[in-house]
């Protein structure tokens, strides 16, 4: 998979950088985690963790490593904007600037100003451990002021706010167990005392406290190691503080393996969504994530649908831009393999390489527009040259056109005309023709 870079600016100190990725993972170009989403004026902001890789001397290596934040905005799920740096550890007064520690954030508005909460190790003055901090902006993307000190009473990780609709702002956080408070309009102090959500499941873990309220039911959301490794599970309640009644599993452990998982949930433009993480870019070091989305569902009685994790995500990819089909919707049995571009550079993304006759591929959500697409590219290699067949809407659904690849032992652009005229919103199959074997990288509309 490769990125389109459509432009580069700089505005004072901040990078914005527009990627288009309508595939899981969102970002490709570097490693983020905890994706904490927001809806702000109409758009989807991310605020997640920022993992990099410890050198020495610089964080520890092994471990997470995180020295800053930054805010992806996204107004369709499909084109995500990098806004850059918005918080780092080496400008904030209470955070210990060798701890490379910034941990999972969360962000909300209030009044017209935005509060965004993260956690890190303290300086050694502040005691121990890990505070939580709070950095104030105008805009959604900063720039965010630090708050000079950490919120007093407040001791761990993952902070989460929520705003009920009577007004009232309450704190949840993570150390062990799952804590919350109430918060002073002022959402820099804490205005009770803090509770442990102690009717949650008992054994094992629980951190990324995530709440949302739908239907006057208050959902408490999080990760939790009830085997090995972290799935995300649910919980109820008719008040933001609980009790909580346990409500199942979101999502299963990571096949892949990742050991930690960490998650938010928004309805944007009438579909909820689940963002979570995974360890796609770094398959080998799972403390070196990608964040992820994908649509959630509830049941009649308020109870939330397990999520399967996709490759395709949630967005609608346009015909016209670089259809990365390795992140597929679903694939024949056999004959079908991805792999990575270039092991030796995993962000380049993946390949599709089809060793079948008849080996398909789905990739739904494909947006043709107005305008007819006369033409398809294929972006391959194929040692004996080949073809893929597209179809609409069903294996044996309307052809609209034979995809030619070059016989070539390096990636090759060929461009084929279509049969059919096209427009509009479709799921496409891709239908290895013949037998000889293909790998492709991307395919595209015209
Ligand atoms: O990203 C560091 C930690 O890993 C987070 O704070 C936890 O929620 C887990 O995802």
């Amino acid at each position: 998979m490769k990125r389109s870079l459509h432009y580069a600016l700089l505005v004072g100190f901040m990078v914005i950088v527009s990627t288009t990725n309508a595939q899981n993972p969102l970002i490709m170009n570097q490693y983020t985690a905890d994706p904490s989403a927001r809806v702000f004026g109409g758009q989807v902001y991310v605020y997640p963790s920022h993992d990099i890789l410890a050198t020495k001397g610089h964080g520890r290596i092994g471990w997470f490593c995180m020295q800053d934040y930054h805010v992806f905005s996204s107004p369709n799920l499909t084109d995500w904007t990098d806004h850059g740096v918005i918080v780092s550890q080496n400008k904030v007064n209470w955070v210990d600037s060798n701890a490379y520690s910034m941990w999972a954030p969360d962000c909300i508005d209030r009044n017209g100003k935005f509060y965004f909460y993260f956690p890190s190790q303290v300086k050694a003055s502040y005691g121990r451990g890990f505070g939580v901090g709070v950095a104030i902006s105008d805009k959604p993307y900063g720039p965010f002021i630090p708050q000079q000190e950490p919120i007093k009473g407040v001791h761990g990780i993952d902070p989460n706010v929520f705003i009920d609709k009577d007004g009232q702002a309450y704190l949840y956080w993570a150390q062990g167990n799952i804590f919350a408070a109430k918060l002073k309009d002022n959402m820099l102090e804490l205005a009770s005392e803090p509770k442990i959500l102690g009717d949650l499941p008992d054994k094992g873990l629980k951190e990324g406290p995530y709440l949302f309220e739908r239907k006057g039911i208050y959902y408490l959301t999080y990760p939790h190691v009830a085997n090995k490794i972290e799935r995300l599970e649910y919980a109820m309640s008719k008040n933001p503080l609980g009790p909580f009644t346990f409500g199942g599993v979101i999502m299963d452990e990571s096949a892949s393996g990742c050991w930690t998982n960490h998650q938010s949930i928004i309805e944007f433009k009438n579909q909820w969504l689940l963002f979570y993480h995974n360890d796609d870019l770094s398959p080998n070091f799972d403390k070196a994530r990608s964040i992820r989305a994908d649509s959630l569902f509830f049941n009649e009685d308020g109870t939330i649908r397990k999520v399967i994790p996709t490759l395709r995500g949630a967005g609608v990819t346009r015909a016209n831009k670089q259809i990365q089909i390795d992140r597929y919707s679903d694939a024949s049995k056999q004959g079908v393999t991805v792999d990575y571009v270039d092991t030796a550079n995993r962000m380049k993304g993946w390949k599709a390489t089809f060793d079948l006759k008849g080996a398909w591929i789905r990739y739904n959500a494909v947006d043709f527009g107005k305008k007819t697409s006369k033409s398809v590219e294929v972006m391959a290699t194929s040692a004996d040259g080949g073809a893929v067949e597209i179809r609409l809407g069903k294996i044996d659904g309307p052809i609209i056109g034979t995809a030619k690849i070059q016989k070539s032992g390096d990636w090759q652009l060929t461009k084929s005309n279509l049969s059919k005229t096209t427009v509009g919103k479709h799921d496409l199959f891709i239908i290895l023709k013949g037998s000889n074997s293909a790998a492709i990288d991307w395919i595209r509309f015209e």
